[in-house]
């Protein structure tokens, strides 16, 4: 269904800002989503009226602050169709969850010569953890190619699955190509292994509806800044045994049955992943994001994003010394890196944000696939349901002056 964007827009104040004197447009969604009044009020309203710490006091105000927080947990739960909120953990964000999981699970299970299975275009959040757990434990890492589609080559994945694949962890959305991977399929084929599918949706929890036992994942990583809450909050969910099948990732408060000098026994989960004191307010607001975008409706959104970028490939098609990365087809969401050939991202991106066009430009925390595509960097817009195709208009005007300007330096 076509949502109503003029209406939605009005709840982001921020989107009527202007950018060295011109109307703010914002398609840098992939780095961090921007924040409706809703998220914000929903923050204010628990600091102003409820705040006190959580599942500790017998005091009214901590009641109240902790049935709020746990409340988001029933709502992040419902949003990933997990089967009960006791199995969702707060984080900071993504990279914390996965930190989380490399940690606990990798460094309790994981033995030298077992294999984790990532791909060429994974964010580092799902490469670096496993480097550090590889450094203590000696485990393989292996890597999916890409095919020259920029899809993932499943027959090259096919020949790395072995008896010694114990973690297949794959993004469910790429932060610089914007494909969608075939997660399910991703997840079966583990499981004929007995290994384990972690997946990274930092990207894909914005801009689709996520059904995490459709998918037979086992454990789900987001981070709320993506989408529409505020930073300092994640979430990570696994399956219920699994996650009671893991050690403590943090110990301190909160996190404990009975602690003596000698030793400490631990709380159920999902308290027993949350040490100290956890960040409440950002929970609250991820709660109020989620309703947000239950309210316009994941699939609408889904719809629009790939609406808008089909609408913004079509007209960058048609612009002489551009290139483009990324698949073709509706395995795509919001996300088009590309090149202005010859000229550097930064100065592509700098060249629009004077006219007040907010895009990212870098190695997008993805330099192995930076490798792959052979590029040092790339510029990147990424859109999200409030963006339009009139802004799409005015950044496709913008990048041809741009490489205009820059083609009489060529
Ligand atoms: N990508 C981008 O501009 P954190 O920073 O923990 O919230 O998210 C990490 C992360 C993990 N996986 C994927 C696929 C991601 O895209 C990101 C964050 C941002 O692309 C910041 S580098």
């Amino acid at each position: 269904m076509p949502i109503n964007v003029e209406k939605l827009r009005q709840d982001f104040p921020i989107l009527n800002r202007k950018i060295n004197g011109k109307a703010l447009v914002y398609f840098d969604n992939a780095a961090s989503s921007q924040k409706p009044k809703q998220v914000v009020e929903a923050m204010m309203n628990y600091y102003y009226n409820n705040h006190a710490n959580v599942h500790r006091g017998a005091h009214t105000l901590s009641v109240e602050a902790t049935q709020m927080y746990e409340e988001a947990r029933e709502k992040v739960a419902g949003f990933l169709n997990a089967p009960s909120s006791e199995s969702v953990i707060f984080t900071r964000n993504t990279t914390e969850a996965m930190n989380l999981f490399a940690y606990s699970w990798g460094k309790r299970y994981l033995k030298a010569g077992d294999e984790v299975i990532i791909n060429h275009a994974e964010h580092h959040a799902n490469v670096v953890p496993w480097h550090l757990i590889a450094q203590e434990t000696g485990i393989k890492i292996r890597a999916i190619r890409l095919k020259d589609d920029y899809r993932l080559d499943l027959e090259h994945f096919e020949s790395l699955l072995n008896d010694k694949t114990k973690i297949v962890s794959i993004a469910h959305m790429s932060n610089v190509l914007g494909t969608i991977n075939p997660i399910k399929y991703f997840a079966d084929k583990a499981h004929e292994y007995s290994a384990l599918m972690i997946v990274d949706g930092a990207q894909a929890a914005p801009h689709l509806k996520v059904d995490v036992q459709a998918l037979a994942a086992d454990f789900y990583a987001i981070s709320g800044h993506k989408m529409l809450a505020p930073t300092g909050v994640g979430a990570f969910w696994g399956k219920a045994e699994l996650l009671r099948s893991m050690p403590p990732f943090l110990g301190g408060g909160e996190m404990i049955r009975k602690v003596t000098i000698e030793t400490s026994t631990y709380a159920d989960i999902p308290m027993c992943f949350e040490a100290g004191t956890p960040n409440i307010a950002e929970a609250i607001g991820l709660g109020a994001a989620v309703d947000y975008l239950n309210n316009v409706g994941m699939e609408n959104v889904l719809e629009h994003d790939v609406k808008l970028t089909n609408y913004a490939l079509s007209k960058l098609k048609t612009l002489k010394g551009i290139s483009l990365y990324g698949p073709e087809g509706d395995d795509r969401g919001g996300i088009i890196s590309f090149n202005i050939d010859g000229v550097h991202p930064h100065d592509v991106a700098t060249a629009l944000d004077s006219e007040g066009i907010a895009i990212r430009a870098g190695h997008h925390c993805a330099q192995p696939l930076m490798k792959a595509l052979n590029v040092q960097s790339t510029a990147r817009a990424s859109f999200y349901f409030y963006n339009t195709e009139a802004e799409v208009d005015i950044f496709i005007n913008v990048l041809e002056k741009t490489r205009d300007f820059f083609g009489d330096f060529l």
